[in-house]
């Protein structure tokens, strides 16, 4: 095991899905961090000096010594190898395979929440808040030129844009698989808890906060139960609950759930 030199860094957002994510593995690893808080709205990640660090401008990036990590799936398995001797991952090598298989999931379920989450309440608030060649500066400082189309999207078009039917693929394919494994056993890789509930909780989390558990509520009843074992956890109460202020909380639950019954539309229609 490494030993720890100095305290680790964390470039991280407070209701960003991916440093959700990374902080709820901090907490259960039990490692403290220095905790540097970017407020994504406003475009922190778009500073020169973080773009060095992070030159796709997004959250979480971790620094170890000197070592700058990006990928909230790759910052959690490297701080279970460096400072966890591989705790969270199954010794079991097919549940290990599956383990890994989940945290590259996360990149296409990251890209589903995060269309969920910018064609409805993200939406909503530009289009309330800025003119259209406001919300066009703002996506041009996207470094990547898909998401920059992608994001134009989805304010363009909401919850008709084709990338909704590609979130709601992912989604289903996800939802569905982790009903079939959670039938298994009470965690996602089996009976034990590991790497794969702490990489998928901080994304199911954010749909339940848009007021969008119809998702999987009534077809796979274990992912919310699964959920809510998750939210017991000290490492959420934590990392997550006390510190996204109620009043954020309350604005994405209400703006969200405005868009439960266009979205549930979709959803079945999409069956
Ligand atoms: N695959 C990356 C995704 C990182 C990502 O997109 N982060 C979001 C917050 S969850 C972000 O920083 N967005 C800022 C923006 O879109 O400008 C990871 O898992 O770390």
């Amino acid at each position: 095991m490494k030993e720890k030199l100095e305290m680790l860094k964390l470039y991280n957002g407070v209701t960003s899905v991916c440093s959700v994510k990374v902080r709820i593995g901090l907490a259960e690893i039990g490692l403290d961090y220095e905790d540097q808080r970017l407020d994504i709205q406003k475009g922190d990640q778009f500073d020169p000096d973080y773009m060095k660090l992070n030159p796709a401008a997004v959250v979480p990036t971790l620094i170890d010594d000197g070592l700058v990590l990006v990928e909230s799936s790759l910052i959690l398995e490297y701080l279970d190898q460096t400072y966890n001797q591989n705790r969270l991952m199954p010794v079991d090598r097919a549940k290990a395979v599956a383990a890994r298989h989940w945290l590259l999931r996360c990149l296409a379920i990251h890209a589903a929440v995060n269309t969920l989450t910018h064609s409805t309440v993200n939406r909503k608030r530009h289009l309330a808040s800025k003119t259209p060649q406001e919300i066009e500066a703002m996506i041009a400082r996207k470094p990547d030129p898909v998401s920059q189309m992608k994001r134009k999207d989805l304010y363009a078009n909401g919850l008709k844009s084709p990338y909704v039917s590609q979130a709601l693929m992912h989604l289903r394919s996800a939802f569905a698989d982790m009903g079939k494994v959670l039938s298994e056993g009470d965690w996602v890789t089996g009976p034990e808890f590991g790497i794969a509930d702490i990489a998928l909780i901080s994304y199911i989390d954010r749909l339940e906060r848009l007021g969008f558990r119809g998702l999987w509520l009534d077809t796979e009843p274990r992912v919310a139960d699964w959920l809510a074992s998750m939210q017991s956890r000290q490492s959420y109460q934590v990392e997550v609950q006390s510190k996204i202020p109620a009043q954020m909380a309350e604005a994405q639950l209400r703006d969200g759930s405005e868009f439960w019954s266009e979205l549930e539309d979709r959803w079945r229609a999409s069956a």
